[in-house]
C-alpha cells in the first residue's frame, strides 16, 4: 500500500495569555491545537463550561482542540495514600467531562513534583539563537548549595561535585537566585515549585522509591481505565525529562524498559504514549527510533525535538533536524506506523529556539513561535520527503 496518509501538524497553545495567537498558529500551519486549562489549580475539577469555552474559540480561529497537554496529575495521587482518593474521583470526572466535549486525547506526566528541567533557558548558539540547557555541574551547584538536600554530595561522580564547590565560590547571589528560578520553573501559567515545596516532596519520595511510585501510577491508570474505556479516552504519558533521577526523586518513564512495564501494567488500548524524542533522546543509553518501534502501536501523540549531548551527559536543545536523535529514522517509523492508523497520529514541533525577531521579545522558555515554526516546517518537509519516496 501506498503511503499517503500525513500526520496531524499540532501546536501547543498556552491560551488566551499566550503571545502567539491562534492565527499565528494558522500561518505555522499547524491545524491541531494542544492546550489546557492551565488557570485551574492542579487537581481541581474541569467544568464542561471552561472546556467548551476554550473549545470554542479554538475553532472560531478555524483550527480544532486535538490534545489536551495536560491533565495534571494531582501530587497526592503520585505519592498514594490517604489524599489519592478524592484528586482520582476529580480526575476521572474531567475526563468525563473532556469527552462529553468530545475532546478524547489526553497528554500527562508522572514526575514528581517538578516538570521539565533545565540549569539554563538562554544558551546561546553559534547563530545567535537561543537554547534551553541542562549541565551536571550546575544541577550540582544548586542541589548541594543552594536547596543543600543532606547528603546531596555524594550523589554525583566526585569531579562533578568538585567542580560545583569551585563554581560555586564564584556564584553571586543573583546568580544563585537565576539558577533557581531556572530550575524550579514550571509550566507557564502555572505556579513554580517552592525551595521548600521541593525539600519536603524529595523527604516523601524517598519513602516511596521507585517501586512505589510505579506502584501509584499503576493504580492511577487503574483507577481511571473504566472511564477511559467507556468514552474512548486515549491517555498518553509523556517520558521524564531528563530521564533520569535528579535530587534523588524516583523516576518511571525514562526508558524502553518503563515504557514497557507501563503498557504491561494496565495492558489496554487506552493506556499510551507522549513520545517525546528530546526527552527520551536526553538519556545517553536511549536509542529512540528503535524504542519508538517497540511502542509504536500505542503511541497516541508525539513530540518531536532533539539534544545535542556531550561526553558529561550534559546537553542543549538542536535544531529539529540536528542534534543526537536520528529524527529522519524517527519520522519514518512513526509515518509507517500512520498509515496503519485511521485517525492521524497528531505531532508538535516541541520546543524551538528564540530566534529572530523573537529575541526581542519576552516568550515562553522553549516556546516562541518562530524557532518552533522552523521546526515545524522542518519536519513536515521530512514527513512529506518520506512519504513520496518510500
Ligand atoms: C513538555 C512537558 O515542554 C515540555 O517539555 O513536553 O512540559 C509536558 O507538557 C509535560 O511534561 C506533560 O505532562
Ligand atoms: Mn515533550
Amino acid at each position: 500500500m501506498a503511503n499517503n496518509k500525513f500526520l496531524e501538524q499540532a501546536w501547543r497553545w498556552y491560551g488566551p495569555n499566550d503571545g502567539v495567537s491562534l492565527q499565528d498558529v494558522k500561518q505555522a500551519g499547524a491545524t491541531g491545537i494542544v492546550t489546557a486549562l492551565h488557570h485551574i489549580p492542579h487537581g481541581e475539577v474541569w467544568p464542561v463550561a471552561d472546556i467548551l469555552e476554550r473549545k470554542e474559540l479554538i475553532e472560531a480561529s478555524g483550527l480544532t482542540w486535538s490534545v489536551v497537554e495536560s491533565v495534571p496529575v494531582h501530587e497526592a495521587i503520585k505519592i498514594g495514600g490517604e489524599h489519592a482518593e478524592h484528586y482520582l474521583n476529580n480526575y476521572r470526572t474531567s475526563l468525563r467531562n473532556l469527552a462529553s466535549c468530545g475532546i478524547k486525547t489526553v497528554c500527562y506526566n508522572f514526575m514528581p513534583v517538578l516538570d521539565w528541567t533545565r540549569t539554563q533557558l538562554d544558551l546561546v548558539m553559534e547563530d545567535g539563537s537561543k537554547a534551553l540547557y541542562f549541565n551536571w555541574v550546575d544541577l550540582a551547584v544548586f542541589d548541594i548549595f543552594i536547596l543543600e538536600r543532606p547528603h546531596a554530595a555524594e550523589s554525583y561522580p566526585a569531579k562533578v561535585a568538585e567542580e560545583a564547590k569551585a563554581k560555586f565560590a564564584t556564584f553571586t547571589v543573583e546568580d544563585a537566585k537565576d539558577l533557581q528560578v531556572n530550575i524550579l520553573m514550571g509550566i507557564p501559567g502555572e505556579k513554580d515549585a517552592s525551595l521548600e515545596e521541593l525539600r519536603k516532596s524529595i523527604a516523601i519520595y524517598e519513602e516511596i522509591g521507585h517501586a512505589g511510585l510505579r506502584e501509584n501510577l499503576k493504580s492511577f491508570l487503574s483507577a481511571i481505565a473504566d472511564v477511559c474505556e467507556e468514552e474512548g479516552v486515549k491517555m498518553t504519558i509523556h517520558p521524564d525529562d531528563p530521564p533520569y533521577p535528579i535530587f534523588g526523586l524516583p523516576r518511571v518513564v525514562s526508558n524502553l524498559a518503563d515504557l514497557q512495564f507501563i503498557l504491561k501494567s494496565v495492558d489496554k488500548g487506552f493506556n499510551g504514549i507522549c513520545f517525546c524524542t528530546g526527552s527520551l533522546g536526553a538519556g545517553p543509553s536511549n536509542d529512540v527510533p528503535a524504542i519508538f518501534k517497540e511502542v509504536a502501536s500505542r503511541v497516541n501523540f508525539v513530540h518531536l525535538r532533539n539534544v545535542q549531548l556531550d561526553a558529561a551527559g550534559n546537553f542543549y536543545e538542536a535544531n529539529h533536524l540536528e542534534g543526537n536523535v536520528d529524527m529522519y529514522a524517527v519520522v519514518k517509523a512513526l509515518v509507517a506506523e500512520n498509515q496503519r492508523r485511521e485517525t492521524p497520529i497528531p505531532f508538535r514541533p516541541d520546543h524551538g529556539h528564540q530566534m529572530l525577531d523573537d529575541l526581542n521579545k519576552v516568550t515562553f522558555p522553549g516556546y516562541s513561535a518562530i524557532g518552533r515554526l522552523r521546526g515545524l516546517a522542518e519536519l513536515r518537509g521530512l514527513e512529506l520527503g518520506i512519504i513520496r519516496t518510500v
